[in-house]
């Protein structure tokens, strides 16, 4: 069986495209139930800070400014009228050489791809790959956030590849979940989308081709990350790549540039998951499951049709609103979220070809201690 055939046995179906607005961020705004109970987490006039460790004055500062990038020049977490780093169309920024009617050369895709890849990385992807745009992932409808605004998504049809982009987390950072440093790291990464994105996006326009750039907005993510070969779904419902495991953001490129896709990737996440039960054990909203995989629904927050360990939004969500910040424990403790390191590689090799040793890695990742809440006084260290 072939990468390929095993990612297309778990499409079961039907799988609809979901509506944006039902998902746990805009229910939050128009469902009054949620409004109730979530309100305060968009209240600007709450007082976060509180005297617990993790949780002072300098933690908010550093977590709100790391989202500053996003806030102020992306806003890819909206649902519509995306602006800035994420606006659909832009002028070129021309060069000597690129005139906006001047296409380039693109009979080959097997060398363009190539070259988009090497620009994303050095504008800062930590890892790139290319998908079909495949239409189930779209959203329905987009739903923003702020303005209630509730209208179909269309995209033309020539938009046919997707370039998907991970972007590495800090390590020291996301260990001290669900503190104030660990949300200074999901910021920063927001951050750090808007600004790969957008300058991608322009890589395209001025090799004279069309580019949508994406954050949360406009498509599901992780789907996308998986056909273009950048990791496998785990039991927290997250994207588990080879190298960084869980700890990475998920940005998105969608263009008429002619492109070779790559095509998904598997290398032992679902086995090893069936072992392993450390993001459901270590939640603290219990929004992850102990079970088995299923196609069905949980609530109107889950997209049916996919076979895949389901979580709860509504229950992770719940643990945000009364941690007043984000949470990324089942990003620390999956023990697939290692730094780099030889010993680290060995074990991802012995992962991929020896999963009956998987007992003994988990019990080697309890005795070392990983995925260990660092003490949030950490992040203040050099
Ligand atoms: C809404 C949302 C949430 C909400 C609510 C989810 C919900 N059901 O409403 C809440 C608050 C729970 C949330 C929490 C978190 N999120 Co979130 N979230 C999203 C967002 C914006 C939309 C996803 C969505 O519409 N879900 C609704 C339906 C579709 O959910 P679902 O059916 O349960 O499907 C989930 C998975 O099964 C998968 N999926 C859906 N269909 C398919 C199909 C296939 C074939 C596959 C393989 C996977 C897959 O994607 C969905 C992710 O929620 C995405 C960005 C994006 N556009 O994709 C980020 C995103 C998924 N979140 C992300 C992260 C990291 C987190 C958190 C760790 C918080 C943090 N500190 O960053 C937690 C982890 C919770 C968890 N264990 O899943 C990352 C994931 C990165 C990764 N490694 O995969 C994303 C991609 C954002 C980003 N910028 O990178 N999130
Ligand atoms: S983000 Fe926190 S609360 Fe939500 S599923 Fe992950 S561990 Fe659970
Ligand atoms: S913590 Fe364990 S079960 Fe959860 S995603 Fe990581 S490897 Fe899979």
């Amino acid at each position: 069986v072939t990468d390929k055939e095993r990612y297309e046995k778990l499409l079961v179906g039907p799988i609809e495209r979901f509506d944006q607005r039902s998902d746990m961020f805009r229910r939050a705004r128009y469902d009054p139930e949620w409004i109730e109970r979530t309100g305060a987490f968009y209240d600007p006039f709450q007082v976060r800070v509180r005297e617990k460790a993790g949780y002072g004055h300098e933690e908010y500062a550093l977590s709100d400014a790391a989202w500053y990038v996003e806030g102020v020049c992306g806003r890819g977490c909206r649902g519509s009228d995306l602006e800035g780093l994420y606006a659909w169309e832009h002028p070129h920024t021309e060069s000597a050489h690129a005139s906006s009617d001047l296409k380039i050369d693109a009979s080959d895709p097997a060398t363009v791809s190539r070259k988009v890849k090497r620009a994303a990385r050095l504008y800062g992807a930590s890892l790139v790959g290319i998908c079909e745009l495949d239409w189930r992932w779209l959203y329905s409808h987009v739903s923003d956030d702020t303005s209630g605004e509730h209208r179909p998504l269309e995209i033309p049809e020539e938009f046919r590849h997707a370039i998907v982009m991970a972007i590495e987390m800090d390590y020291a950072l996301i260990q001290t979940s669900p503190t104030g440093g660990a949300a200074a790291a999901t910021g920063l990464g927001y951050s750090k989308m808007a600004f790969v994105a957008g300058l991608v996006a322009q890589f395209i326009r001025n090799l004279g081709y069309q580019a949508i750039p994406c954050g949360n907005d406009t498509a599901l993510s992780i789907p996308l990350a998986v056909e273009a070969g950048l990791g496998e779904l785990g039991r927290n419902g997250l994207l588990i790549t080879e190298k960084y495991g869980p700890r990475i953001r998920i940005c998105k490129v969608f263009t008429d540039l002619p492109l070779v896709p790559d095509g998904p990737r598997f290398f032992g996440v679902e086995e090893f998951c069936r072992k392993c039960l450390k993001c459901a054990e270590d939640c603290p909203s219990r929004a992850i499951s102990f079970g088995e995989k299923t196609t069905e629904a949980l609530n109107i927050s889950t997209n049916p049709g996919v076979l895949k360990w389901p979580v709860n939004g509504e229950q992770c969500f719940k643990y945000w609103v009364a941690n007043r910040l984000d949470c990324a424990t089942c990003i620390r403790v999956c023990p697939f979220n290692q730094e780099e390191g030889r010993l680290h590689d060995l074990v991802r090799l012995g992962v991929k070809h020896v999963p009956q040793l998987d007992p003994l890695y988990l019990w080697f990742d309890a005795l070392l201690g990983y995925g260990k809440q660092l003490d949030s006084a950490t992040i203040w260290v050099d």
